[in-house]
């Protein structure tokens, strides 16, 4: 099939700091609450930790290099907080930044337009002892956080995702404890936290727009928690947007109580009347800057579920049938969710969509030539692309694809044992091997590049008026 996503479209594959650099006490670096939470014993899949992880710290020529063949004209990357600043505020560690310095001048020299994510879960450790997202300085210790990353890089970095997937990093790490800091919050605890970080996010947006040495593309990273039509019948369109925009649940599972704030400047009523007393208390202004204007709307998509119309209670659930396809994380492989996903962010919000993370998790390993087949993540992310590329046939307005992730990596609780990256690595040898999926993905990128353009501007370059319903 011939796509064309136009001649701007940001190709690009995303990865976060703790899940890829390892030198975990190296050059001042302090802990996380990932590193402490991979030491609990029982927390992570065999006790594996990020330790080492890709050693991505020691062997970043190595994966510019990687990212440069690939072809991809953007690379999505996370900054450790405590690398920089090891205790979460206060002093700079110099050589930590330096570290950031290099890696977006190498990227730049390769051609690689840096995206940087300033908070993808690795939370400083000293922080969490002053009460980390239940305090609520917390937002102020990021915006001085960000602030060091802005002064330092954005001569050369323009684009910006301020935290990625609050709803893991809350959801699972403080009301499930799955995931560090491994808490299991009363809902007026844990819903304080997700207020917290939402004063983050527009705090840091503030920072970059008031000290961003050029002009800066922002956006955020949240989950996209997507149900989509089982039929293309307008009933059961409608019952996909009702389902992927109710909350009935109470737990992190949703879209809007994060992108209500963000996007609207309120909490979703039903959510409000959901968590009844347990929803935070909002100070005057908070909403103002949460709310802070943003260029792009970034979401992560992975899976969602097929809905249809139901008379009793608006929308329900379409099982798989048996046998259905499903990744090695038990993930159901559902390319629609990508195309309805962003096609009902893209209504919902208004505000040209990114996909910053797509991909999924595969058993992959060397063969006896050393060559690492992966044709169900090739089957799976044609699947989806063109999934994308119906998207925007239909309105939706996307600039760019990350695919999660580069290399296989450290997966949270799961420790190394889900393989995400189009290359493999061994985690023994540090060796990097591209997967069949990375000539694959560099082909395809490689075939976009001619056809139309559409520009991936700063704020503003999108007409109001040119969302449309679906
Ligand atoms: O590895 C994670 C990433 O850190 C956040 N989004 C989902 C990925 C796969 O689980």
């Amino acid at each position: 099939m011939t796509r064309t996503f136009g001649n701007d479209f940001l190709w690009g594959t995303a990865t976060s700091a703790y899940q890829i650099e390892g030198a975990h006490d190296r050059d001042g670096r302090q802990d996380s609450v990932w590193d402490a939470f991979c030491r609990r014993p029982g927390a992570v899949f065999e006790g594996h930790t990020g330790d080492r992880a890709c050693d991505h710290y020691g062997r970043m020529s190595e994966d510019i290099g990687i990212l440069s063949w690939l072809g991809v004209n953007a690379y999505r990357f996370s900054i450790s907080w405590s690398r920089v600043l090891p205790d979460g505020t206060g002093a700079i560690n110099e050589a930590g930044l330096d570290f950031y310095d290099r890696l977006v001048d190498g990227l730049i020299e390769a051609g690689i337009d840096p995206m940087v994510t300033l908070f993808h879960w690795d939370y400083p450790l000293s922080l969490y002892h002053r009460g980390g997202w239940l305090n609520r300085d917390s937002a102020q210790w990021f915006a001085d956080y960000v602030r060091v990353i802005v002064d330092r890089l954005s001569d050369r970095v323009t684009r910006w995702s301020t935290i990625n997937e609050p709803q893991c990093f809350i959801g699972l790490g403080h009301q499930e404890g799955k995931h560090a800091p491994g808490l299991k919050l009363a809902p007026e605890d844990h819903l304080r936290a997700a207020h917290h970080a939402l004063l983050a996010h527009g705090r840091a947006v503030q920072t970059i727009r008031a000290h961003a040495k050029v002009p800066s593309v922002v956006g955020w990273a949240p989950i996209g928690h997507i149900s989509y039509p089982a039929t293309e019948d307008p009933a059961d369109i409608e019952a996909a947007r009702r389902a992927t925009f109710e909350m009935r649940n109470k737990d992190h599972w949703n879209n809007t109580w994060y992108s209500d704030p963000v996007c609207h400047g309120h909490y979703p009523e039903d959510g409000l009347a959901l968590w009844g007393d347990a929803a935070p208390r909002v100070e005057s202004g908070d909403m103002e800057i949460i709310s802070q204007p943003l260029d792009f709307y970034g979401v992560n998509i992975y899976a969602g579920e097929p809905v249809r119309a139901s008379e009793e209670h608006g929308w329900e659930v379409v099982s798989f049938p048996p046998g259905a396809p499903r990744t090695a994380f038990d993930w159901p492989i559902a390319p629609k969710s990508l195309e309805w996903g962003v096609r009902l962010l893209w209504e919902r919000y208004g505000l040209p969509v990114i996909v910053t993370e797509n991909g999924m998790a595969n058993l992959d390993w060397p063969d006896e030539q050393g060559r690492v087949s992966d044709p169900q993540r090739i089957d799976y992310s044609s699947r989806y692309l063109a999934g994308l590329q119906r998207a925007m046939d239909a309105g939706a307005d996307v600039r760019g694809y990350f695919h999660w992730s580069l290399l296989d990596n450290f997966e949270w609780a799961e420790g190394f044992r889900m393989r995400f990256g189009l290359v493999h690595v061994d985690f023994e040898t540090m060796v990097r091997t591209p997967k069949a999926s990375a000539h694959w993905y560099r082909d395809f990128i490689a075939a976009q590049r001619s056809g139309p353009t559409a520009k991936v501007g700063v704020r503003g370059a999108v007409t109001p008026g040119a969302r449309k319903a679906i």
